[in-house]
């Protein structure tokens, strides 16, 4: 049976059965223009083939190209071979799969070609049999591309499976899809030896003011793939909500927002396997001493409880709170954070509150005695909680506290600042590791304004857009410190970010971001960065990300 919705109308019909117009796209000087010539291509085609540079994010170390040929070929017709240890070979098949699926759709529109249609062999090649991923894990890969006359021949060679999955994510950049074939379209004759300039290149997502689902957090990981990011730090509480259950501790789930909005420990494990495969390792942050929820905290472990429910702040007192706080970890390194990189907090503490406590009277009232003691107690608590071992890096957020009283946190001598705010310098002069994430540049939710009462509550003032992500560069004043620079993380505070905006918020200022700690390239050609960052923008919606405008749409056909 066939059903006609409303009236058919004649000129209806004849719109829908006309073809689109198909015009094409010629190259002159680096731009694209609109073209009825024979040999115009699609808009992707010319704009694939006519840049200088080819639209790689974030841009490789060291690219040659030798020309810019570029071949048809179908999907169906890639044949993997895979040259590595066995414990690695299932690993890598999946990681192939994902690179297929994230490859251009057909579109389901047919185009009759007649011209040539190659069978791409794409072989991988991998030394070790180890699939841990730390902090020492090495992420180089070299990919060369080149065409023989009965295939187009891929060869990626890694040291490990994560090297040869950046691998692959380059290789799916060099891939886009032809509209007036309806075919993939790959450039070769090219190589490519990549590795990046920084070992920890993350992004944080707060889901205790907003609770995001697992489904939201897994295309996140899936867009930091896409851009080579390594670390997810998942905020996981904060005085808002508890949105993590953990059946092994006195923490309740009454302070997640209703039943819905709750991460079971088997969530959170499979998040960490998922963000792992894709090269990602996950900190799980339980932010304490304050910054807690005094609803999922047993009650006379927190002391003041803010009626704004802006920054409850535990108790020192009660001797209980150390132990809960030691089950917590212990849940965190089970659920499988970071073993290496543990991040404990200590945020924007509220010291006031201390003021009258048993322990602000033993240090003479000095509460910020009571902060060192508490923080190094956290630092004890974290290595037994972890089989008597201080992981490598123990990470805190800066403030005036560890600007003035860091030296006085004996217990771990290699401490890393996650610094947002105020002045940085002295935490790289006094030997100490560094994480920048930066108000003004890598905070996705952005600044202050002058809404006092509101702004406590999370501010979007001013919002800060792609370039600035891009130009940040804090450790260039300090040359002979870089080794203490563990790299960035922007950052998502999400009490203005909701499921509705997050994407948008993400993407593409993040990809922006990524560039500048994979590459950190020292001379930028800011027509190529722009350029570059359009055609991610669009591959990035390709592959079903809502991304934030870079520029009007006249633009985006004709870039200057
Ligand atoms: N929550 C937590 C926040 C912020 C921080 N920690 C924050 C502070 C100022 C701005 C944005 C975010 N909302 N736990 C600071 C590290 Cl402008």
């Amino acid at each position: 049976v066939v059903v006609i919705y409303g009236q058919q109308n004649e000129n209806l019909k004849q719109n829908v059965s006309k073809n689109p117009p198909l015009h094409g796209w010629t190259c002159e000087n680096n731009k694209c223009h609109k073209s009825i010539d024979a040999n115009a291509t699609s808009l992707g085609t010319c704009k694939m083939l006519c840049y200088d540079s080819p639209p790689l994010w974030p841009k490789p170390k060291q690219l040659e190209i030798i020309n810019k040929n570029s071949t048809l070929f179908q999907k169906e017709h890639i044949v993997l071979t895979i040259h590595s240890p066995n414990e690695v070979k299932s690993e890598l098949e999946e990681a192939a799969n994902t690179f297929l699926e994230s490859l251009p759709k057909n579109s389901t529109k047919y185009h009759l070609y007649e011209g040539e249609v190659q069978i791409l062999k794409l072989n991988i090649h991998v030394k070790e049999r180890n699939i841990e991923l730390s902090t020492s894990t090495k992420e180089s890969y070299t990919l060369f591309c080149q065409k023989l006359p009965e295939a187009i021949l891929v060869n990626i060679f890694a040291s490990n499976y994560f090297g040869a999955r950046h691998g692959l994510e380059t290789l799916s950049q060099l891939i886009w899809h032809d509209t007036l074939t309806n075919k993939l379209r790959i450039l070769h004759d090219i190589k490519i030896t990549d590795e990046p300039s920084f070992n920890h290149r993350g992004v944080l997502i707060d889901v205790s003011r907003h609770f995001f689902s697992i489904d939201i957090l897994k295309k996140a990981v899936d867009g930091m793939a896409a851009s080579k990011l390594n670390v997810l730090h998942l905020h996981l509480s904060d005085a808002a909500s508890f949105p993590l259950q953990l059946p092994n501790s006195k923490i309740s789930s009454n302070g997640a927002y209703d039943e819905n909005s709750i991460y079971t420990p088997e969530d959170i494990k499979h998040l960490v396997q998922y963000a792992k495969k894709r090269g990602i390792r996950t900190i799980l942050e339980i932010d304490a001493p304050s910054h807690v929820s005094p609803e999922a905290w047993p009650k006379d472990e927190v002391l003041c409880a803010d009626p704004d429910m802006f920054r409850a702040t535990l108790n020192p007192d009660n001797p209980e709170t150390l132990n809960t706080l030691q089950s917590v970890y212990e849940n965190l390194f089970e659920l499988g954070t970071d073993p290496e990189t543990f991040h404990i907090g200590d945020d924007e503490v509220v010291t006031e509150c201390w003021s009258n406590t048993v322990s602000a009277q033993k240090e003479d009232n000095n509460v910020y005695n009571v902060w060192s003691k508490f923080t190094n107690a956290m630092m004890e608590r974290v290595k037994i909680a972890n089989n008597n071992t201080l992981p490598k890096n123990i990470v805190l957020w800066s403030s005036p506290l560890t600007d003035n009283y860091i030296k006085s946190l004996s217990y771990q001598k290699d401490l890393v600042v996650q610094y947002w705010f105020g002045q940085f310098g002295h935490i790289l002069d006094n030997g100490y590791k560094i994480i920048f994430s930066t108000v003004g540049q890598w905070y996705l939710d952005c600044g202050f304004g002058p809404w006092k009462k509101i702004d406590q509550y999370g501010s979007c003032d001013p919002y800060t857009d792609w370039k600035k992500f891009y130009h940040y560069r804090p450790w260039k004043d300090y040359p002979q410190r870089l080794s203490q620079v563990l790299g960035g993380e922007v950052c998502l505070w999400s009490e203005q970010v909701s499921p509705d905006d997050v994407e948008t918020r993400l993407w593409p200022r993040t990809a922006a971001f990524a560039e500048r700690v994979w590459s950190d390239p020292d001379i930028i050609d800011i027509d190529d960065v722009a350029r570059r960052i359009d055609f991610h923008s669009e591959r990035l919606k390709e592959r079903g990300f809502r991304v934030a405008a870079i520029w009007p749409q006249i633009c985006w056909l004709y870039p200057e």
